[in-house]
């Protein structure tokens, strides 16, 4: 019997619906309880083809590289695959023969031993903590009244889900316009430790101003744009509901899936490489360069001030790895020796404190092809220090970084962050 011939059963389809959808509003949070992160070493065309099928046929979602796409030989994948599937997952890769290992045992226990850093007062924003969109928010509304000689805010335009994208400024106050940095955290919403950088530069910058020279001297004479969370709705959706969500959280007509990969949507080679046109990848360039609100904020003010910004800074995970332009092509950018020197000097700065090794390298000869981002736009419109890192790890926690490494972490990258722009002060005249 159909749902429409009996009025009775019909309203109670319709009160259970309704009742299954209140369920499901109240359950959203995704938990990940026996999921497996697999690390895989394809060597044969084989094993590549491999894992795209296993790709097409199940949910499985790319840690690195970030789509299936983008998945060559002879490059390490880190593949998060759903409980169900571990198993049969595991066979069907010993079974071709592939080089397989797993990186994470179980994704929800590992994801709940990332905050060992919960101590004393989970409520209170912390530099060495994962903080809320909300108490990085108030942060910034505090951190920004603060000592109003050194650094203002401005808001930049909203959120797809209308949260307000606030630009900090850090620099002695001057009447006339300095020459400036920007930098970027959190495009991607999972990278944490991206977003605890931002808050650490800001934090030090402010603290060692007047005690610090190579501090001093920078925010005397540059000043330096941090956007502290780029991609907030989908940073909110990662604390909020799935902890494992890159994209921004945008809707299409012509799609039930949600967002695009703002690192993808800008307007330099877009689409054409290590991007996707498939709404529902990790890697969706979006339905146009700047499709993204929050894409074409950033991308309108820097535009707005391109005579004054002379270096771009986006600040990822994971890999250990400091990029720069190209990467929507292998053909070397202008001005590729210079830039490679800074970031060989800026690599060994870092490792200068806890040992942590970076490979430097033009984007898609270092990672992979990727078309449409961040950092080949800016280069392309004229910001010559145009630079992305990846921060820790290497895979053995992947995006779950515990948050005792959020410290040594953002140490070790001021030093590289700081070579990088001592380096862009010496050559502004
Ligand atoms: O967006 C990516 O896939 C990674 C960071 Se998760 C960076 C890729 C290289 C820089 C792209 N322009
Ligand atoms: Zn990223
Ligand atoms: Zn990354």
């Amino acid at each position: 019997m159909g749902i429409g011939e009996d009025s009775f059963t019909g309203n109670m389809m319709k009160i259970l619906l309704l009742l299954g959808f209140v369920a499901v509003a109240l359950a959203e949070v995704t938990r990940f309880d026996g999921e497996k992160v697999f690390r895989l070493k394809p060597v044969l065309d084989d094993h590549v083809l491999l894992i795209k099928e296993l790709a097409n046929s199940m949910e499985v979602d790319f840690w690195s590289p970030e789509s299936a796409d983008l998945v060559t030989i002879d490059i390490d994948v880190d593949l998060h695959v759903p409980a169900a599937h571990t198993d049969m997952v595991y066979t069907i890769l010993q079974q071709s023969g592939m080089e397989t290992g797993v990186l994470i045992e179980d994704l929800q226990a590992q994801m709940e031993e990332q905050l060992d850093n919960r101590t004393p007062d989970p409520r209170v924003h912390s530099y060495t903590k994962y903080n809320s969109w909300d108490k990085i928010q108030a942060w910034i509304s505090s951190i920004s009244s603060s000592n109003p000689d050194l650094i203002s805010r401005q808001v930049i335009g909203n959120t797809y889900e209308g949260r307000p994208m606030n630009v900090l400024k850090i620099g002695k106050k001057s009447s006339s316009t300095k020459p400036s940095i920007f930098m970027d955290c959190g495009i991607h919403a999972r990278e944490w430790i991206s977003t605890a950088f931002c808050q650490w530069f800001v934090k030090e910058a402010l603290s060692t101003y007047g005690s610090d020279s190579e501090m001093t001297g920078l925010l005397n004479q540059m000043d330096v744009y941090v956007l502290p969370v780029f991609n907030i709705d989908g940073y909110d959706f990662t604390h909020n509901s799935n902890r494992m969500w890159r994209k921004t959280r945008s809707r299409m007509y012509s799609s039930s899936c949600i967002g695009a990969d703002p690192n993808r949507n800008w307007n330099a080679g877009w689409c054409t490489t290590g991007a996707s046109s498939n709404p529902c990848s990790d890697t969706f360039c979006g339905s146009s360069p700047e499709s993204e609100i929050e894409v074409k904020n950033v991308a309108d003010f820097i535009r707005r001030n391109k005579s004054s910004i002379k270096a771009y800074l986006t600040i990822h995970s994971y890999s250990q790895l400091l990029l720069f332009p190209y990467s929507y092509t292998f053909e070397l950018a202008e001005h590729h020796s210079e830039l490679m020197t800074v970031a060989e000097g800026a690599s060994k700065a870092l490792r200068s404190l806890h040992g942590t090794q970076y490979t430097s390298g033009p984007g898609a000869a270092t990672i992979y092809p990727a078309a449409g981002g961040s950092d080949d736009w800016a280069y392309d419109l004229g910001v010559k220090y145009s630079y992305t890192f990846e921060l820790r790890d290497t895979g053995r926690y992947g995006f779950l970084l515990p948050e005792s490494q959020i410290k040594p972490t953002c140490e070790e990258t001021m030093l590289a962050v700081k070579y990088i722009t001592s380096h862009v002060q010496k050559n502004l005249y």
